[in-house]
């Protein structure tokens, strides 16, 4: 790496800061903390503060010098570090001893609904036995502080950050639950939208009233001229339920900025001011318990002229200070970036910039789970070859959560050059994922449906249940008892590649029991318009009944989601903190990866996308030692003539014993 003079200039001014600001701020840690707690504040305050000052300095360093900006931010850590609770100090001393504890192989994610999952914050102390049977670590309870009355998206609107939605429950629930679920070796996950506010948030109604303390949060224009201009380059989220992405506000008399839907106001991060009441909110949220935020809809936090105003560079400034401010309260948190972006786009919120800064240790890998769609669709694996050996590899200590289903729609992320690059038109195969999966194609098993269908550009997205993708719920229907076993296991091997591809495994509810489509939402006119709801079930208390009966779906399913769970805690290879390299396989079949551990050795992956069986040469595994299969959907793997044989829709894991 080439490091600029500008670069070293920066490190000398971060450096003349920390020695300006940090006498005071030892005078008062040492004053409000305890001795030990003192010193490490400082020691992170030292080894964090170039993260902090670096990316203020870039954001709002035109305005003023940074100093006075970063000391009030530190400042803000600190009163969060002296009102941290002391079992969460106790936490923070722990994962300070073992930083890398969201990379080992024994984690595994559960999102779920609060409501659909359990009724009530209080009602999920009794399905936590469920969540254990399945070695759940981490739990990712999906929107719950306090949303906007009537529509909300799903919880995306707050209106209040510092309340807990009222239909289940308090903030004191959610300490309690998040007690318990440490004590029992699960960490909670919350959503916090970044990106903007309900407009009956009272930064937005300070804004609206002109309070000065709230000039400027948000994102406003008298005329259409800005946003004709902004929206020349800019993309429509939804499309066809809220085309656009300017609302006119009669009260203010002017467009205001809604990425999404009218209600939702997108935040001014160029107001130093938004970023600090930011921040005084996540720090709020940790020393509740919270120890993963999922940030919601990052990438658009920073608008530029002439561009998609996604994944400009203040986004990444943002989230660094944030990141390294909350670290000096709160070191046992961890961030998870929402970005459901382009693969080329995607790296850099795991901090993987040309000058390396920490970012967020967590982010989406949705272009393993695009990949893995597209592959089951096509029956063939080249495409996922050809664009995750591409994906440039992610600095050691952040980890990708991996996954099959969230509760948002399927965007087709397939870039044009991979797509190309396999001989795939790129319109053509986005276009048949979405006639694949909405069950239109010819011979479709597929059970989804199209959402945010634009009428001008012809994209769209795709809802649906898992299950209901890969014709489970399709064969039910026709009681087709081959097409439920091929089906069955579609579903099983999209597990067996995000268990085992190294990360953090997000398990969505109802997946484990295969659960198909709800079309309860359809009778709730606030919902029906919105079919992402459809794959937002309630949990099905009858199918978790079922689930150790073998001769069930739910048990065959469950069945298999418990084994990967509790094989994959047993392989130290699938630690996170290795990459996984795509090995070299000769059937465009097969998608075949390797992790490899310093002490345990090798791991390797393989998946068979075609209904038939196929055979590798076994050459692909030449030097990676005695590799023992210790998990197969159709036992251990046989060896024909020299060649591999993978039975159809069939996964392997191998390691060295
Ligand atoms: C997120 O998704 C949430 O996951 C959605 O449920 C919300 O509706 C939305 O934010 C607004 O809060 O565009 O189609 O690159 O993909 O932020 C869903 C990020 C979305 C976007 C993502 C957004």
């Amino acid at each position: 790496m080439i490091t600029t003079s500008s670069d070293a200039e920066r490190r000398r001014r971060a450096t003349a800061s920390l020695a300006r600001l940090r006498p005071a701020l030892a005078v008062d840690a040492a004053r409000h903390l305890g001795h030990s707690d003192a010193v490490a504040f400082l020691a992170r305050l030292d080894s964090w503060f170039s993260d902090v000052h670096g990316p203020i300095e870039a954001l709002y360093g035109d305005a003023a010098p940074a100093d006075g900006l970063v000391v009030e931010l530190v400042r803000l850590a600190l009163c969060a570090a002296v009102e941290r609770p002391v079992e969460l100090r106790d936490t923070d001393r722990r994962r300070e001893i073992d930083p890398s504890w969201y990379q080992h192989q024994r984690m595994i994610g559960y999102v779920a609904y609060t409501d659909r999952f359990a009724g009530t914050l209080d009602g999920l102390h009794a399905r936590l036995d469920h969540l254990a049977e399945l070695g759940v670590t981490y739990l990712h309870l999906m929107p719950l502080l306090a949303p906007r009355e009537g529509a909300n998206d799903g919880g995306y609107a707050v209106a209040d950050y510092r309340a807990v939605d009222p239909r289940v429950g308090t903030m004191a629930d959610l300490e309690r639950l998040a007690g318990e679920l440490r004590g029992r070796g699960m960490s909670l996950c919350v959503d916090l939208v970044l990106n903007h506010t309900a407009r009956e948030h009272p930064w937005a109604r300070g804004w609206l009233a002109g309070d000065p303390d709230y000039a400027e949060f948000y994102l406003s224009f008298p005329d259409r001229t800005m946003p004709d201009a902004y929206e020349a380059t800019v993309n429509d989220v939804f499309p066809d339920q809220a085309p656009g992405s300017f609302t006119w506000v009669p009260a203010k008399q002017a467009w205001v900025w809604t990425s999404f839907f009218p209600y939702q106001w997108d935040l001014n991060y160029a107001n130093p001011r938004v970023l600090a009441a930011m921040l005084e909110t996540i720090l709020w949220l940790a020393n509740r318990g919270i120890e993963i935020f999922r940030m919601d809809a990052v990438p658009f936090m920073g608008k530029r002229l002439g561009t998609s105003c996604m994944n400009q560079p203040e986004v990444h400034d943002i989230m660094q200070a944030l990141h390294a401010l909350v670290k000096l309260a709160a070191p046992a948190t961890v961030f998870k970036a929402e970005a459901i972006v382009a693969p080329d786009d995607l790296v850099a919120y795991l901090g993987g910039h040309e000058r390396y800064r920490p970012e967020c240790e967590l982010a989406y890998h949705n272009q393993l789970m695009v990949m893995l769609w597209s592959g089951l669709a096509t029956k063939d694996a080249r495409l996922a070859v050809q664009s995750l050996r591409r994906l440039r590899p992610i600095p050691a200590a952040t980890s990708w959560a991996t996954y099959v289903r969230c509760h948002d729609d399927i965007g087709w992320a397939v870039g044009d050059r991979d797509a190309r690059a396999v001989g795939y038109d790129p319109v053509a195969h986005r276009d048949f994922l979405n006639a694949f999966f909405s069950g239109r194609f010819p011979m479709s098993y597929a059970r989804g449906a199209l959402f945010g269908e634009n009428a001008e550009t012809g994209d769209a997205r795709i809802s649906g249940s898992a299950a209901a993708l890969c014709g489970i719920s399709e064969a039910r229907g026709r009681d087709d008892p081959r097409a439920l076993e091929l089906a069955i296991r579609r579903l099983v091997l999209l597990h067996a590649v995000t268990f085992a591809w190294g990360g953090v495994p997000l398990l969505y509810m109802g997946d484990e029991l295969a659960q198909g489509n709800d079309t309860a939402y359809l009778r709730d006119p606030a919902l029906a318009p919105d079919n992402r709801w459809m794959h937002r079930p309630y949990f099905d208390d009858d199918a978790a009944g079922r689930r150790h009966d073998p001769a069930t779906v739910e048990g065959r399913v469950f069945g298999w989601i418990h084994a990967l769970a509790t094989t994959r805690a047993t392989q130290p290879a699938l630690h996170a903190a290795g990459e996984s390299a795509i090995l070299e396989v000769d059937s465009p079949a097969v998608l075949a990866w390797r992790r490899r551990h310093p002490r345990s050795g090798n791991f390797v992956g393989m998946v068979n996308m075609a209904e038939h069986a196929v055979s590798i040469g076994a050459h692909a595994l030449d030097g990676l030692g005695e590799l023992e299969t210790v998990l197969a959907s159709d036992g251990p793997m046989l060896l024909q003539d020299g060649r591999l044989v993978l039975p159809g829709l069939g996964f392997v894991w191998l390691a060295e014993p």
